[in-house]
This record gives structure tokens, sequence and C-alpha cells, in this order.
């Protein structure tokens, strides 16, 4: 028979182990950068006590993981990362529709981006696609400074310049539908074609062309121009530059997974990341997005997005399943298959 002691004890383990059975929780999947995700799942965490678990991926690779879970969502909430792979989870069903109370504080692009795919999505913030590079190897290189996109496609470049796959960066995704829509179909794709020859090496993840040019590893890294100020601010000899034709740019997003097992929690996320405390912490972590609660503070490092010649960006189309999926296979097909 078990003594009194061990009784209160196992009564005490199990009360532990239901407690902690109950203790909400919040699975996150990020896709900005590492320290502004590690740091939005804390400041949560610290504001709510909801134990979260946070996953940080690639805007395509995170698209790809939710749609590999869709028959059992482990996920409960996705923020950051380009817009285009949030308009497409919306359209396959991937994510919930959700109107936050919050709304009323937004710009009206982060609406509309919520709008245009049903309330699946919402825009926390944006940004202009640009690159960098790093002057002291330009220099070194005795390159002449880039300031167009067409300037990549020189010969003395190649080599020197690095972008991201756009099969799981977002990054990248939004670098060839950026060069659809700024030179149509077959310029862009010859674009592509032509910069291969330069690319020294496609990485995983979007930024990290840039954060090799700042550690000289790398010349020109073909990037969202936040980016790269994050590294010239951070002491490294990084040039940025908005280019010369006009350029794309992002409307980062957040969604709900549709069939999230913590619910509720993702909707105080969601809630909780709209609101204009949320989104001053990109601040400490150098994040130099301009950010969707009309009162919360853009830095004034940040690209100055009213001085940048922009393109029309049309994100229906271009963060529709088929589009994205067409562009992608044709970009693998023709692009990355050619010799360098
Ligand atoms: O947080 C910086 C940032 O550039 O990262 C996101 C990006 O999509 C994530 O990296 P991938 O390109 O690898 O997907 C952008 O949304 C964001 O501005």
């Amino acid at each position: 028979m078990m003594s009194l002691k061990k009784l209160a004890g196992a009564s005490a383990l199990a009360f532990v182990a239901a407690g902690a059975a109950q203790a909400d929780k919040l699975t996150f999947y990020c896709s900005a950068q590492e320290d502004w995700c590690q740091l939005m799942a804390n400041s949560f965490q610290d504001a709510t006590g909801i134990d979260v678990a946070m996953t940080r991926k690639s805007s395509g690779e995170t698209f790809a993981q939710i749609k590999a879970e869709s028959s059992n969502p482990k996920g409960d909430v996705w923020w950051g990362g380009t817009g285009d792979p949030h308009l497409q989870a919306a359209e396959e069903g991937l994510t919930a529709e959700y109107l936050s109370p919050m709304r009323d504080q937004l710009h009206p692009w982060a609406i509309a981006q919520a709008e245009s795919a049903g309330n699946k999505t919402i825009g926390i913030y944006s940004g202009a696609l640009g690159y960098g590079y790093n002057s002291d190897l330009l220099a070194a290189n005795n390159l002449p400074e880039p300031a167009c996109w067409k300037d990549l496609l020189k010969p003395e470049y190649k080599g020197h310049v690095q972008m991201a796959n756009p099969n799981s960066s977002g990054t990248a995704y939004t670098t060839l539908a950026t060069m659809m829509q700024l030179f149509g179909e077959e310029e862009g794709f010859d674009f592509m074609k032509g910069l291969h020859k330069n690319i020294n090496q496609y990485t995983k993840s979007g930024s990290a062309p840039i954060k090799a040019a700042g550690r000289g590893e790398n010349t020109v890294g073909i990037v969202f121009m936040h980016d790269a100020v994050k590294q010239a601010t951070s002491g490294f000899p990084v040039k940025v530059v908005a280019p010369c034709e006009g350029t794309g740019y992002e409307i980062g997003s957040m969604s709900i997974i549709d069939g999230a097992r913590n619910m509720e929690e993702a909707k105080k996320f969601y809630d909780w990341a709209l609101s204009p405390e949320a989104q001053n912490l990109a601040l400490q972590v150098s994040a130099f997005q301009v950010p969707s609660n009309m009162s919360a503070e853009t830095s004034p490092s940040a690209p100055d997005m009213s001085q940048i010649k922009l393109i029309d960006y049309d994100f229906k189309k271009y963060g529709s399943s088929d589009e994205r999926k067409r562009l992608l296979k044709k970009w693998d097909d023709e692009v990355s298959t050619l010799p360098q």
C-alpha cells in the first residue's frame, strides 16, 4: 500500500502535470530576421505568460511546412516574411479568417492586404527591394559602383553577386516577381538568366547575401533595402542601392494557421503583434521596415519609401497560387539549370 507521504507526492505530481498540460501555449512560425523573431517570442511570453515555441524559417520554407502539415496542423500563427506566400496560403485554405479589433489602427496598405485575401492575412510591415554592396571589396576588385538592376549583368561582376533561391526565400521571389513587372516576362527572364552568370551562390535565406557582404565574403547582395541598412548601421562597409529602373516591395504579413490547436492564443498574439508597443520592438533589433500600425515608430534610418521609385506591385497576381508555382517552376527549369 502507498504511504501517505508517497500519496501526497504522487498527487502533487499529478497536479503539476495537469497544470502543465493546461498551460497556455503558442506554436509560433516566424519568417522575419532571427533576432526579431526571438524578441517577439520572448516579449509576448513575458506580456501574457503564454509559453511560446518559436521556429524561424524563410517565407517559402514556412509556406511549404504549413502546407505539408495541413492535415494535422502543428503551428498556430505565422508572423513575418513576404506577403506573397501568405496570400498563397490564404488562397489554398491553409490559413484562417480573423478580424482583429486592432485593424482601425493600421495603414490602408495593411488592410488592403487583408481584404484581398478574405481577411486570412494582414500587413505588418513594408519594405522596398534593392541591393547592397561591400564598398571595400568593390574598390579592391576595381569594380564600378552599380546603381541600376542592369548594372549587375555586366561581365565584370561575375562571381560577385549573391541572391537567395526564390523557392525558399520570399526576398528572392519578390526579386523574380519584380523583374516580371519591371521588364515584362520575356525580358524579365532574360534578366534572371544574365544575372545567373554573375551569381556566386543562391542562399536559402533572403538576407544571407548582405550579411555575407558585411563580413567581406561577398560583394553585392540582392536583398530588401532595410536588410542592407542593418548591415551599414552595424558598422560594416555596406552601401545601399535603390535601383535606377525602379523596384518592387513587400508587405510583410501575418496569418493564423487554419485548424490551429491554440486558436485563442494565436488571436491574442495577432492582436498584440498589431499594437504599436509590439511593432516598436523592431527598433531594438535594427529592423528597418515601415511598421503597419500608424502610431508605431519608423526608424530615421529606414529607407524612405516616398523617395524610392516603386512599381505598382501586383500582389494579387504574384501572390496567387498558380502564378507563384508557375514562375518558380520556370525559374527552376530555365534559369537555375543554366551553366555559369
Ligand atoms: O526580416 C527581414 C526580412 O527581409 O526577412 C523577411 C524575409 O522574407 C525572410 O527571409 P526570406 O527572404 O529568406 O524569406 C522579410 O519579410 C523581411 O523584411
